[in-house]
């Protein structure tokens, strides 16, 4: 019998350049630079990575709100040396009840100040956890790994 349980899936928002892309390659050991994400892209039933597009202009809002209802964890991409943020209107209230997460790209910049992006996460809804990360950092992306990949929990993936 199999015993594994399987790994709700996680998916990637935020405005084009966050570092979404980026991350995604790191978090699936693929050894690419990220080149501009058109489509939603689908690593298994693990993750999804969305196009920036899609978080930032409000007629493609209805792409990423149905795709939030099936996918168990929402996880936010907001640059670091960022200090505006808005989240697609709707997004919270489809999401109402679930976590979100946030992660803070790109701590590596001069102007990265995390308290204050911190903050303004808050204030716009994020509740879940708030993970800093550097591209050029493993310990932040293996920690974000184990996060989203439940690995610290001993969970495995269905083949
Ligand atoms: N300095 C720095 N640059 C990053 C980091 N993560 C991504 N970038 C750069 O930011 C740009 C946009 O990254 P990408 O992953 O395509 O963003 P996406 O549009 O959110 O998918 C690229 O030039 C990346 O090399 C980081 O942690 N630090
Ligand atoms: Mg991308």
């Amino acid at each position: 019998m199999n015993q594994a349980v399987k790994v709700g899936r996680f998916m990637l928002i935020g405005q084009i350049g966050a570092g979404k892309t980026t991350l995604f390659n790191c978090l699936f050991d693929k050894d690419e630079v990220a080149r501009k994400t058109q489509v939603m892209e689908f690593e298994g039933d693990s993750g999804i990575d969305t196009p920036g597009e899609y978080f930032s202009h409000p007629r493609m809002y209805h792409a990423l709100i149905t795709m939030a209802a099936d996918v168990e964890r929402l996880v936010y991409v907001h640059p670091a040396d960022v200090f505006d943020c808005r989240l697609p209107y709707g997004l919270l209230d489809v999401y109402a009840g679930k976590t979100i997460d946030a992660i803070v790209s790109k701590m590596d910049v001069p102007g990265a100040d995390l308290p204050r992006v911190a903050q303004l996460l808050r204030e716009a809804g994020v509740s879940g956890q708030i993970f800093p990360v550097s591209s050029s950092d493993p310990v932040s992306i293996e920690r974000i790994r184990r996060h989203l990949l439940r690995l610290e929990q001993g969970v495995t993936e269905e083949p």
